[in-house]
């Protein structure tokens, strides 16, 4: 199977949001009056909780105040392009309805309605792409998934080539046609995939819906993407197609426990690492047992969509930096024939650029349309020096971020890249 789909709009939306919600949601991050310091959704398997145990919390699982629009609008509101929500994490519970295992949301709690259903529908009204996560290696229910050695001390590759035939499969496909067009199958930790298996996947996947991407994360370097690790920002622009993705406060899955809440500006300064290095950001909230999105994590999204709102020319359809080097005031992402400069802190009266070989048309602060920014410039072809100097304003707060942006005269952005590298051999 080659066919390639199409990467634009995964490339350009830079911005997504991460859901972790499943049953794990119930203990929230503690189990028989302990907490745990890791995160939520791993309860299981960090108190070894026998799988008919954890079972039980299906029976208790009611989450009445779950609407699926609300969720579509926070994404929208935040200025998020697309959603990827648990549709099983490692605990093997699906949170949808399943043919294939009774040990899913309809079938084995109160509930009994199909959250990703609904999600699809609100997503589809918010203009926003869906994918789903699933765990295709880790299932900690299933005898021939890994991960449980508890329940389950004896693994054999026989178990779980049968995991994936019965289980795997037949869920993906139920995922892939049941839901409408789905952006992507965002697969996890492959632990004991092989490669075979990993390409076996990501065919069948494709197979159902030619469009959908597949994670960096379905093991082998096989995905259409790269994934980063988890909260991981990179040092260095990246080549390819990436995606950083990180939590709100410290965990994937909801902890009562859990108020390390990023603040708003750390939030978009982030957003500024990830884009600046060519990466999107999946940013993840975990609804608690009643299906709510924290509040704090509403209000934040809603901040960063604010900020988005006057300087998303900066985020979206951007690329990284065109120089490996990290200015001690900010970072920078680019456009055609544009140069955005995301100011964390004030840099002073007087900013340099070296290395942009442009002329400059006028350079602006993407919150202030009308303030236009004093610059000029020196231009050298031998050597290849150039120095763009902006005179910017009294010293101001930046808040959260201030993004000016530089226009270039001639259409075009034509770099020095060698401009601030010490080796230019
Ligand atoms: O084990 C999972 C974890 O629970 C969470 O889903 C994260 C998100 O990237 N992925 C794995 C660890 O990297």
């Amino acid at each position: 199977m080659n066919n390639v789909p199409d990467m634009r709009w995964f490339a350009e939306a830079r911005f997504g949001m991460f859901v972790h919600w499943g049953l794990y949601a119930i203990p929230a991050g503690t189990w028989n009056g302990l907490d745990t310091p890791w995160v939520g959704e791993w309860i299981m398997r960090k108190f070894k909780i026998p799988r008919l145990e954890y079972a039980k919390f299906a029976e208790k699982f009611n989450p009445v105040d779950f609407n699926a629009r609300e969720w579509g609008d926070a994404a929208k509101e935040a200025g998020m392009k697309y959603m990827v929500i648990t549709a099983k994490h490692h605990d093997g519970f699906s949170m949808y309805r399943s043919r294939v295992s009774a040990y899913n949301i309809v079938d084995a709690t109160p509930f009994k309605r199909d959250p990703l259903e609904e999600i699809a529908e609100a997503c589809r009204e918010a203009g926003i792409r869906l994918g789903f996560y699933y765990s295709q290696d880790q299932d900690w229910y299933e005898p021939g998934g890994s991960g449980n050695d508890w329940d389950f001390p004896t693994k054999t590759p026989e178990a779980f080539a049968n995991y994936l035939a019965s289980k795997v499969k037949p869920q993906l496909k139920e995922l892939l046609t049941n839901y409408g067009p789905i952006g992507l199958i965002w697969f996890d930790t492959p632990v004991t995939i092989t490669a075979e298996q990993s390409k076996e996947l990501k065919d069948w996947v494709r197979a159902i819906q030619p469009d959908c991407l597949v994670s960096g994360r379905v093991g082998h370097s096989l995905g259409d993407y790269e994934s980063l690790g988890d909260n991981q920002i990179p040092g260095m622009p990246l080549n390819g197609v990436w995606e950083g993705l990180g939590t709100i406060n410290g965990t994937w899955g909801y902890k009562a426990h859990d108020r390390q809440w990023k603040s708003t500006r750390k939030l978009i300064r982030i957003l500024g690492e990830f884009a600046s290095k060519g990466t999107n950001y999946l940013l993840n909230v975990g609804p608690d047992a009643t299906g709510k999105i924290p509040p704090p994590c509403v209000r934040r999204l809603r901040e960063v969509g604010k900020w988005l709102r006057v300087n998303g020319d900066a985020v979206y359809a951007t690329s990284a930096s065109p120089w490996n080097h990290e200015f001690p005031w900010g970072r920078i992402t680019t456009g055609k024939d544009k140069m955005y400069l995301w100011l964390f802190d004030w840099p002073g009266r007087e900013l340099f650029i070296y290395g942009l070989r442009n002329p400059v048309k006028e350079i602006g602060i993407l919150a202030a349309p009308e303030t236009k920014l004093d610059f000029s410039e020196q231009h050298l072809n031998h050597p290849d020096y150039h120095k763009l100097t902006i005179r910017l304003p009294d010293r101001r707060r930046v808040k959260p971020v201030t993004i000016l942006e530089i226009k270039s005269a001639n259409g075009k952005l034509d770099i020095n890249q060698r401009a601030y590298g010490s080796a230019d051999f």
